[in-house]
């Protein structure tokens, strides 16, 4: 796995290597006279090798230079002086060339031809040798890093007679081709900022006047690596080589026809595009033909906020993209699907995912790639304040009533089976919103909010019999809302009287409120989960019925639901009678049917699913497994459940802790002890940060 100039993983600014470029100068190296190519070199300099019939070293390394944004190059000659600077202006590339040439070539080495070029290098330099073979990926990598690099490569075997880089606390500490213990395989490739560059040099210059003129350059630099910071950039297995022999020759060709089928992999799940994602997308082109994995709505949903771009529409963006050759579904979070069935030689990824909620999903594709020889690049993630801004402005977008209303619809359409949480309040709306788990199944959340009564009237200290008026529960939906995004369940106890149901579906209707739930009980409604121990009236069915019907007449947009709740099986009033109401309220225009039971074992409930099921299919149904807690999600799904309610855990767990708190002070005449239950300080004080 490629790691990339780790450093940079901080809040990389993609316009800083523009800026870079235009002042960096590349020296290339010809100075040489390449004795080993044979007839190669008997009558044109080594770098005119042709690798291909339309190109040769350096023509490839110039189009390279040129393409990274480099505008100036200075080269060193000697042999065949006159016939390379011919060659260079034939070319006819948009660059600026100072030649330099070395009379005394077979005496010297280049260490010799650089002290002669100094004056005209006193910036920022790109410095490689002229017989140095890159894939675009490489030069690039070297011209956009931040900091003094080398390119190194930790998986090349070390090679006997090139050079070599012995490392130490992270950076280059020696460079030669004697260098056997604890090092690795490195090239001629360099990029230098002006201060480490400026000590290399002045040692250079002194080594020269010295008479030391046949040695590599590189032993003056390991007089000063203590001084210079020359970093490794570890390029792995891209392509980077020297070519001193017509063997190299032929495996360079042979790796670079290779190099023309390579396959590039990555994943997108973002629905507004900014200068990082060009960015990370033109670094995976340059590694090969690039097919770019579109998440679909429901993968993107289930790991982070839903996308406000549909699928089609975001596949569309990236086939716009040119130079992307293919643009394929994935529709997991997982990447093994995919993997299987395209096989791309790398992976690329930004390097957020090695810690955090994607850690598993990094780890799988790693294992499915080694599985067949393939690799994971990982660049620097870009996350720079705009982006931050441009993802708080979608989350606003996302609160906004008319998205968030229809939002329950789609997920419902798009999931088949979504999830609810409790919330009465920001604080445990946050909650909701926010807490996200992990594991090697794949990362799960709520896809929504339920408004409960029970816990809004616990919360204001009040028992649960409609006694919290509709002004208020509003006002709790408002607080939730005004910090969050996902949809919102509303429950609507009994919905009072027909006339004033009407006025309550279009308040939350224009609140952007998702569902109401109301129940078919009559009278003064107390908490289901009382049971038959509280004297409890069912509402008769065309009563409720024509409350439905009310509420589905007030209704202004398509999006809104009105579920049905049948309190049958809660009075004892068996499946049969449940299911007869269930039909009538569907037929009297219920979105959704929720079916409620207090039993611990789910039997009534699975009872009547099935049997809902088979009556109708497409209705959604609706559960609360507060009593019959033990049923896993998984098995509601398979059975045809479509909403799971957990209905009060947030308050049910809240109520003890802040209890035990107080007994504890009581107890202990002082906080002490209890704060080894609290929150630290610092942690509540910075919970929830301010927007600016
Ligand atoms: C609520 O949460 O207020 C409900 C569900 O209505 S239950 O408490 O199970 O009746
Ligand atoms: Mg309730």
């Amino acid at each position: 796995m490629a790691q990339v100039e780790p450093d940079r993983a901080t809040k990389a600014q993609p316009e800083e290597g523009e800026r870079t470029r235009q002042t960096m100068k590349a020296l290339i190296l010809n100075s040489g006279c390449g004795t080993r190519m044979g007839q190669l070199t008997v009558q044109q300099p080594k770098c005119m090798t042709k690798l291909s019939p339309c190109e040769t070293i350096l023509s490839r390394q110039l189009r390279q230079l040129s393409q990274a944004g480099i505008q100036e190059v200075v080269m060193t000659t000697g042999p065949f002086a006159e016939m390379l600077e011919e060659y260079c202006q034939a070319l006819a590339l948009p660059l600026r060339y100072t030649f330099v040439y070395n009379k005394d070539y077979q005496s010297t080495n280049y260490i010799y031809s650089i002290f002669l070029a100094q004056e005209h290098l006193n910036e920022e330099l790109l410095l490689l040798h002229g017989d140095l073979v890159m894939e675009d990926a490489v030069v690039f990598q070297a011209v956009e890093s931040r900091r003094s690099c080398m390119v190194i490569s930790s998986t090349a075997p070390l090679p006997d007679k090139d050079f070599k880089a012995r490392l130490c606390e992270g950076r280059i500490a020696a460079v030669g081709i004697d260098l056997f213990d604890s090092a690795v395989a490195a090239q001629p490739l360099y990029h230098l900022l002006p201060e480490d560059w400026k000590i290399w040099k002045a040692r250079i210059d002194a080594f020269c006047k010295a008479g030391t003129v046949s040695c590599y350059a590189e032993e003056a630099f390991n007089q000063e690596s203590d001084r210079c910071a020359v970093y490794p950039l570890d390029i792995r297995n891209l392509l980077c080589a020297e070519i001193d022999s017509p063997d190299d020759l032929a495996v360079v060709c042979a790796r670079l026809t290779a190099l023309a089928d390579r396959t590039v992999y990555m994943s997108f799940s973002s629905d507004l595009l900014h200068s990082g994602h060009i960015a990370i997308i033109r670094k995976a082109q340059r590694l090969g033909k690039l097919t770019i994995g579109v998440l679909t709505d429901e993968a993107v949903s289930s790991y982070k906020r839903f996308p406000l771009v549909p699928f089609t529409e975001r596949r569309a963006m990236l086939e716009s993209i040119a130079g992307v050759e293919r643009v394929v579904e994935q529709r997991t979070l997982s990447y093994r699907e995919n993997l299987q069935t395209y096989r791309p030689d790398i992976v690329v990824h930004g390097d957020d995912w090695a810690t955090g909620s994607l850690r598993f999903i990094r780890e799988e594709a790693l294992s499915v790639l080694k599985s067949y020889g393939g690799e994971l690049v990982e660049f620097p993630y870009a996350m720079g304040e705009i982006y931050e801004e441009i993802e708080r402005r979608a989350r606003a977008e996302l609160a906004l009533p008319d998205l968030r209303r229809a939002r329950l619809k789609k997920l419902l359409q798009l999931k088949g089976f979504v999830t609810a949480m409790e919330a009465h309040s920001g604080l445990t709306g946050l909650i909701v919103e926010n807490t996200v788990v992990s594991s090697e199944e794949g990362t799960h959340q709520f896809d929504a909010m339920w408004v409960s009564s029970l816990c809004d009237s616990t919360a204001k200290g009040k028992p649960d019999i409609e006694l919290v008026d509709m002004t208020s529960r509003l006002r709790t939906i408002d607080d939730i809302m005004e910090v969050t995004t996902k949809p919102v369940i509303f429950d609507g106890d009994t919905g009072g009287l027909a006339e004033h149901f009407s006025y309550t579906v279009r308040t939350l209707e224009r609140m952007g409120v998702s569902m109401v739930i109301i129940e078919d009980k009559i009278g003064l409604k107390k908490n289901s989960l009382f049971g038959t121990e509280v004297a409890q009236t069912q509402d008769s069915i065309e009563h409720f019925s024509a409350k439905i019907a009310a509420g589905k007449r007030a209704q202004k947009t398509t999006d809104f639901m009105i579920c049905a709740r049948i309190e049958s099986l809660i009075l004892e009033k068996g499946v049969e009678d449940a299911l007869q109401r269930a039909s009538a309220f569907v037929t009297a225009g219920a979105d959704a049917i929720m079916i409620h039971s207090r039993k611990t074992q789910p039997d009534e409930i699975f009872q009547f699913v099935d049997r809902f099921r088979a009556q109708d299919p497409v209705t959604p149904l609706v559960v609360v497994p507060t009593s019959f807690a033990s049923v896993r999600e998984e098995e509601f799904r398979r059975r045809g459940v479509n909403l799971v309610i957990y209905a009060n855990q947030l308050t049910r767990s809240g109520f003890p802790a802040m209890r035990n708190a107080a007994v504890s002070i009581l107890t202990h005449r002082r906080a002490s002890e209890c704060d080894a239950f609290c929150m630290p300080i610092q942690e509540i004080i910075s919970l929830i940060p301010e927007e600016h």
